[in-house]
């Protein structure tokens, strides 16, 4: 291929979106493969959390060539509180390939992506993926798409989708049930049938526009841009002039200039209208932003970022037992770790003024999660309080985020967590029966369900699945009276004691086991009856069997809850830290001795 081959190559710009786990990943990992981009066992979700967790939490470009076209795709993750992440993907591609579970049908997160699909005039590719599984029903499926398509207001060309059959784990995908399917072709052959060529001969002949639609970070050369050329070209080492959501304009230099293959970046030394591109140079763009040539062009439309719902405090850990594990305790290298963070989580804001504390704004608790998930990875150790809805004022009225919940389960557990919500001061929206189950819907404010999730698994005995999303700022709910549980405390140091803690948990569930060591004030367990209590868990006659054989009495200790980050933050009190370090999460109280708890009340 010759060096400026690329201005002239035809280009298309896809998304992929979905619900969570109905194989986005999977099948942009496949068409990577096929076309020679990537070789096998190499993943978008290339993240270590991401596989751990098996889902993609950032979205990421990649382009594969197929008979002369270049093909940009988007991979965007399916869980809700990244949603913010696809919207702003989708102003900048063309078309998407909506992916469907052939058995599983529209779930609450397909609904969402494809509603803003075709806000922004898309027509979406359907894909009804995972045609292998045993109760894979495509026809049905297809059927409740379509619907789906005409409850959103699709237009008439948008409702005239073409829809694909795929097995995207074995890399085939066919227009008809009954072809017989060897590769992802007939998937490839649609794309360059459907999505739009990327730029027309015009506006590669106006002058430089482009606008940033996802950030990434390098430790060499600083903060990265990726977006997407709209006008014009680009070219390596340029001055250009960045214009903010204000109409205001700024200089820069490009510094360096990336396209995508595959899992890999290319430097490349310009690149033309209707390419995604990632750059250098610019340390302080932003998404939304317009780059651009002289300061007398207009600045595109921006590019909206969701607003926070929830925050925490971050602090230093200082627990009795700070530093046993994490290399980065410092108030400093906490403040530094942060700011970097900032560089690329643009969901994410940080107020960084207070004394003692660093306030963390996320747009959900597992956004918020991977963060310190990541930090802790990191060898940071660090306390956090207990997550906060975001409460902010608009013309004299009190507003918070509300969230619309979908639960499917069985219809004989349905009373108790319609009864549940509603004492949240949820608003029970829709009910109706689907397979054999039933499939609730709520409105109801964040915070009247943080910490709900838990009980929610507890009452559907892990048989319920909870889908929520954030759906905007409304007028405050009003007081919610939640179950509270109570915490079991400790009043002492050392080891914890099996025939101490048999005892204790007829009082509650325990966090932990045998010979775990705590300190002062830490959180033991919660109490069933409410209210905090005050426990020794170090005391009483060693037992180094647990089930002590002969005895008059067998010791049997349950296996205690296991305190994970997302745990830890759902069942946290107010008065409560969670302390975070590499091998441990633990539940402290903020006040470590009974004396300073009862005299901080009394202030109260
Ligand atoms: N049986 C079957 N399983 C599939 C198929 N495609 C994907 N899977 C499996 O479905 C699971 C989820 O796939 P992913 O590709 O990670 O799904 P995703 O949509 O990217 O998920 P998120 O990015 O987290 O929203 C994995 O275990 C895949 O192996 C398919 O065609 N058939
Ligand atoms: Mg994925």
């Amino acid at each position: 291929m010759k060096a400026l081959d690329f201005i002239f190559m035809e280009i298309r710009n896809i998304a992929i979106i979905a619900h969570v786990d109905h194989g986005k990943t999977t099948l942009t990992d496949a068409l990577m493969r096929q076309t020679g981009m990537s070789a096998a066992g190499e993943s978008m979700d290339s993240d270590t959390l991401e596989q751990e967790r098996g889902i993609t939490i950032y979205s990421k470009n990649t382009s594969i060539y197929y008979r002369e076209t270049k093909i940009n795709i988007v991979d965007t993750p399916g869980h809700a509180d990244f949603g913010s992440e696809v919207e702003r993907v989708l102003r900048s591609i063309d078309s998407v390939l909506l992916v469907v579970d052939a058995q599983e049908g529209p779930m609450p997160q397909t609904k969402f992506v494809l509603k803003k699909s075709l806000e922004l005039g898309l027509k979406p590719i359907v894909v009804l993926n995972k045609i292998d599984k045993p109760a894979a029903r495509p026809e049905a499926v297809k059927e409740l798409v379509y619907e789906l398509f005409l409850d959103l207001g699709a237009n008439d060309e948008q409702l005239d989708f073409t829809t694909i059959y795929a097995n995207a784990r074995a890399g085939v995908a066919k227009i008809n049930l009954t072809d017989k399917a060897k590769d992802l072709n007939p998937l490839l052959e649609t794309i360059l049938k459907v999505v739009p060529i990327a730029s027309g001969e015009e506006e590669k002949n106006k002058p430089l526009r482009l606008q940033p639609f996802n950030l990434a970070y390098d430790n060499f050369l600083g903060r990265l841009a990726i977006g997407r050329i709209y006008e014009g070209e680009i070219k390596d080492a340029s001055r250009v002039v960045i214009k903010d959501a204000k109409g205001e304009a700024r200089l820069g230099k490009i510094s360096k200039l990336y396209t995508f293959a595959g899992l890999k970046r290319k430097e490349v030394k310009a690149a033309g209208a209707g390419d995604i591109v990632m750059l250098a140079g610019l340390p302080d763009i932003f998404i939304g932003e317009t780059i651009c040539e002289s300061a007398e062009q207009a600045a595109l439309p921006v590019i909206k970022i969701d607003e926070p719902t929830i925050s925490i405090n971050l602090l230093v850990n200082n627990s009795p037992f700070a530093g046993r594990d994490g290399k980065n305790v410092t108030n400093r290298q906490l403040k530094d770790r942060l700011e970097k963070e900032l560089e690329v989580n643009v969901g994410l804001k940080i107020d960084f003024s207070a004394a003692d504390h660093y306030k963390i704004y996320g747009r959900g608790e597992m956004h918020l999660a991977i963060l310190l998930e990541n930090m802790r990875r990191e060898s940071y150790e660090m306390q956090i309080s207990q997550p906060q809805v975001i409460i902010k004022e608009e013309s004299g009225v009190k507003l918070e985020p509300f969230e619309e919940v979908i639960i499917t389960l069985p219809e004989e557990m349905s009373g108790t967590v319609i009864k549940k919500l509603s004492s949240r001061r949820g608003n029970l929206l829709e009910m109706k029966p689907e397979h054999g189950q039933v499939r609730i819907i709520f409105e109801i404010s964040t915070r009247g369900l943080l910490g709900y999730r838990n009980e929610f698994l507890v009452d559907t005995r892990g048989e319920g699945i909870m889908y929520t999303r954030v759906i905007g700022f409304k007028p405050y709910a009003g007081n919610i009276k939640k179950h509270d549980v109570g915490s079991m405390i400790s009043m002492a140091a050392g080891k914890a004691l099996g025939f101490s803690l048999f005892n204790l948990q007829n009082r509650g569930a325990l966090y932990i086991g045998a010979n775990t060591e705590v300190y002062e004030g830490m959180v033991v367990g919660n109490t069933a009856k409410g209210n905090d209590l005050t426990v020794n868990p170090t005391k009483g006659k060693e037992l180094t069997n647990m089930r002590a054989s002969g005895s008059d009495e067998a010791i049997y200790l349950k296996p205690p809850i296991k305190l994970t980050l997302e745990r830890g933050m759902s069942v946290m009190g107010e008065d409560e830290y969670l302390e975070i370090t590499p091998n441990n999460i633990r539940l402290r109280k903020q006040f470590l001795t009974e004396n300073e708890r009862v005299k901080a009340k009394r202030k109260k």
